[in-house]
């Protein structure tokens, strides 16, 4: 069923309905139904970012059905099916093959580099755009994939721009650095040591620790004596957070460095008081600086209640981008997707999108932050 509302809104009973039921149950005779996938981490120590993510999906989709989406003259009803790859590599290319197998038109995720750089072969093997809202590592894109795209700058932009800011900045002359060997953070602390190394910051040790490393004493312990003026770790918030607490609980007094996987709200209650140590990067602009971000917070907060970690306004761009492409090819077949990906001009949340021929942005920012009082405070863009 359908109504015209002040002559110009059209609104899908069934697609408002789908929040709550099966969409194929409740989108009109006419309506196609069709499968946006979704893949994160839902559980484990990523698991708030990934429901972040998805709620950010969510909504753009809930809006686009409410909304109702015509393609090439059918109206069209979206369905989100959404995975949890669990921060796992192996589980991530199950879910990919699962989605594929559900014939998914096109995949929001995956969140981490480590799953979305396995998961990206399967997609492309299917002619599956895959957007990744959050995956920095920048061999997800260079592995000659038509299929692979990313809303966020990469760690080669974002390691230099932490390593330039200790020099410069903080006036670092030692750093001693901690990864959690993921593709990820192993990934953006060796860009983050190549330029330390250039701008004459002495890298006076590299360790390795693992993502589900929380104690982190042993490897502090070691360093204490190195008179570093900054740590740098690559890794997340759930074991950034920790890394923080136990270094200020040593009585190490040097700052934090990390990138976008630590810069969250959540990492401020993970350190505690120890959170005015870290700085950290997100690969984007900051929700505060995106033209219609405030906007944007009001309706995620009203819709789930919750804070915005990081990735929603990208997982929620990612969906209309994909929604742009169907229009614009007047088809909602993945391959015809894919094909108008490349002429992607979409002006969302995070700004104008458009990417390159490897399907990374052409337009991309960093933004630094500190946390003041536990709180992020904006350093710089
Ligand atoms: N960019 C930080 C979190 C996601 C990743 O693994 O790249």
């Amino acid at each position: 069923m359908r109504f015209s509302l002040n002559g110009r809104v059209q609104f899908t009973i069934a697609a408002a309905l789908c929040v709550t039921l099966p969409c194929a149950a409740l989108a009109g005779q006419d309506d196609i139904v069709v499968k946006i996938g979704h893949a994160a981490p839902l559980t484990g120590g990523s698991a708030h970012l990934g429901k972040d993510d998805e709620n950010g999906a969510r909504l753009a989709i809930e809006e686009i059905n409410a909304a109702g989406l015509t393609v090439g003259g059918k109206r069209v009803t979206l369905q989100l099916v959404s995975e949890d790859d669990a921060g796992d590599p192996r589980q991530a290319t199950q879910v990919a093959q699962k989605l594929v197998d559900d014939k998914v038109v096109a995949v929001i995720g995956h969140l981490n580099s480590g799953n979305s750089i396995p998961a990206s072969r399967i997609y492309n093997d299917a002619n599956i755009v895959e957007i990744s809202p959050s995956a920095t590592n920048p061999i997800y894109t260079q592995q000659g994939f038509k299929t692979t795209y990313r809303l966020v700058a990469t760690d080669a932009q974002q390691g230099p721009a932490l390593a330039d800011y200790a020099s410069k900045v903080l006036k670092a002359k030692a750093v001693a650095i901690i990864d959690d060997s993921t593709a990820y953070g192993q990934g953006l602390a060796n860009e983050f040591e190549k330029r330390a190394k250039a701008v004459g910051i002495s890298v006076v040790s590299h360790d390795a620790a693992t993502d589900k490393s929380i104690d982190f004493r042993g490897i502090l312990t070691k360093i204490k004596g190195q008179r570093q003026d900054v740590i740098m770790y690559g890794g997340m918030d759930a074991t950034g957070g920790p890394l923080a607490k136990q270094a200020a609980q040593l009585a190490i007094p040097a700052k934090v460095l990390a990138g976008d996987g630590v810069c969250t709200p959540k990492v401020a209650g993970l350190a505690g008081s120890a959170s005015k140590n870290i700085i950290c990067s997100i690969a984007g602009l900051p929700l505060e600086k995106m033209e219609r971000g405030k906007d944007f917070e009001k309706r995620y907060v009203a819709r789930f209640n919750q804070r915005i970690e990081v990735y929603a306004p990208f997982t929620y761009d990612a969906v209309y981008i994909i929604a742009d492409a169907m229009k614009r090819s007047g088809s909602v077949q993945s391959k015809d997707i894919l094909r108008a990906m490349p002429s992607t001009s979409y002006t969302g949340i995070i700004g104008t999108t458009q990417f390159d021929a490897h399907g990374d942005l052409k337009q991309s920012a960093i933004s630094l932050y500190e946390y003041v009082d536990g709180k992020q405070s904006l350093l710089d863009v």
